[in-house]
């Protein structure tokens, strides 16, 4: 194939893969409705990203830059479009940010031309990822990320000891980063970190998973928060565990926040992840939380289980059995566009109202952390449906 007929192939593909309408999957679980196509995937990266398009030096028009996945996206509204800053990696095995848009939040996500250009600190940052986007009261839009380098007390044959923390940068475009230190905290390293919208005692308040070492949490398991005096040089001093991981649920292994909360007249609304071990590997899958609006630090309603676990597709790719989300939009309307990633491979998007969802955190039983406890839920419902339980 010439090296002309090639590029328009890769071209046409490309353009009908992003003009593809997506359709909700049909019935689902009254709870949310999931879609049938991922929204954004490797494959939906601009080609001048791939491939260098100059026949002279590139005749077999081969890829330069292979992409690996496009996954744990941070999501917002901007100027009426839905954006995700994506977590795009490489086969190289390094990420970096992305943003893409859509019209609708649903489909046709197109990349904007050139990825974020993230300013670094003293201290270059070896890989980053996992972006939450915050609209802040104070007029910014933060965002705050894991950067990983290596550990610097690893052994020196050991190349896999990294120190995970928090990365902040602010903008007001989303074109424009500025980058600030990394957070500073009590635990010796942080992923899942999340800035609260809204000043809490005058004070910018953060959203932590403090842990111990760079994959297991250790004794820092579970979502915590703590309070800084300002963003130029952020220093939590205190952190509190909202939010633990518990015995035989599905956040026993350990959790961490996804996006900001959602403000509704009941309380914050969160979305989270919660990781077990299987003898298959670990297992993430989303579960929900509301906390008190006097109190944020105060769980009012938990559903038991998860809300949302990996199905079909979803369940294989680079690490296989993982939902993992950091991005949601809620519009003026009530409508709330979950973007989720699976398997650490690709995006989908799950839609449902603020309504739906507050019904669901309210409404759902709690865990009562054993087996007699679940049939008692059980018979509960289906006495109430008229069947006598003998
Ligand atoms: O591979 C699953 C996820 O693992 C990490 O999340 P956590 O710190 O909660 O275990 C992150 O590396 C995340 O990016 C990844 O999706």
């Amino acid at each position: 194939m010439s090296f002309k007929k090639r590029l328009e192939a890769l071209e046409q593909s490309l353009e009908e893969l992003l003009t593809r309408p997506n359709r909700k999957e049909p019935l689902g679980n009254g709870v949310y409705d999931r879609y049938v196509y991922p929204v954004l995937t490797a494959a939906h990266t601009p080609i001048f990203w791939r491939y260098d398009l100059r026949e002279s030096v590139n005749p077999f028009l081969m890829e330069r830059f292979g992409i690996n996945g496009v996954f744990n996206a941070g999501a917002i509204k901007y100027k009426d479009k839905y954006l995700m800053v994506a977590r795009v990696e490489g086969i190289d095995r390094k990420s970096f940010f992305a943003v893409a848009e859509s019209d609708n939040g649903i489909d046709n996500f197109r990349f904007w031309d050139v990825p974020v250009q993230l300013p670094e600190t003293a201290e270059p940052d070896t890989n980053v990822y996992d972006i939450r986007l915050v609209q802040h009261e104070d007029g910014w839009i933060y965002g705050l990320f894991c950067t990983e380098r290596r550990d610097p007390a690893a052994a020196p044959g050991d190349q896999s000891a990294a120190v995970a923390q928090c990365g902040i940068v602010r903008t007001k475009d989303l074109l424009q980063w500025e980058r600030l230190p990394d957070l500073k905290t009590p635990s010796p390293q942080q992923r899942n970190v999340v800035l609260h919208p809204e000043f809490v005692q005058g004070k910018y308040a953060f959203y932590t998973r403090p842990q111990d070492g760079f994959i297991s949490t250790g004794n820092g398991g579970g979502i915590g928060f703590g309070l800084a005096d300002n963003m130029e040089n952020a220093v939590i001093h205190e952190e509190k565990v909202i939010n633990p991981k518990v015995y035989h649920t599905v956040y026993e292994g350990k959790n961490g926040l996804g996006p900001a909360p959602i403000k509704t007249s009941i309380g914050w609304l969160h979305l989270a992840h919660g990781v077990r071990n299987t003898a298959a590997g670990l297992r993430y899958v989303l579960y929900m939380f509301v906390t008190d609006l006097a109190d944020v630090t105060k769980v009012i309603h938990k559903p038991a289980g998860y809300f949302m676990a990996p199905e079909g597709e979803e369940r294989v790719g680079d690490v296989s059995n993982v939902l993992f989300s950091n991005g949601w939009i809620a519009d003026d309307n009530g409508n709330v566009y979950i973007y989720y990633a699976s398997s650490d491979t690709r995006m989908h998007v799950a839609t449902t109202t603020i309504a739906k969802l507050m019904d669901y955190a309210v409404n759902t039983p709690e865990d009562g952390l054993r087996s007699a406890a679940s049939v008692k839920t059980i018979n509960r419902i289906i006495e109430n449906n008229g069947i006598l339980v003998k």
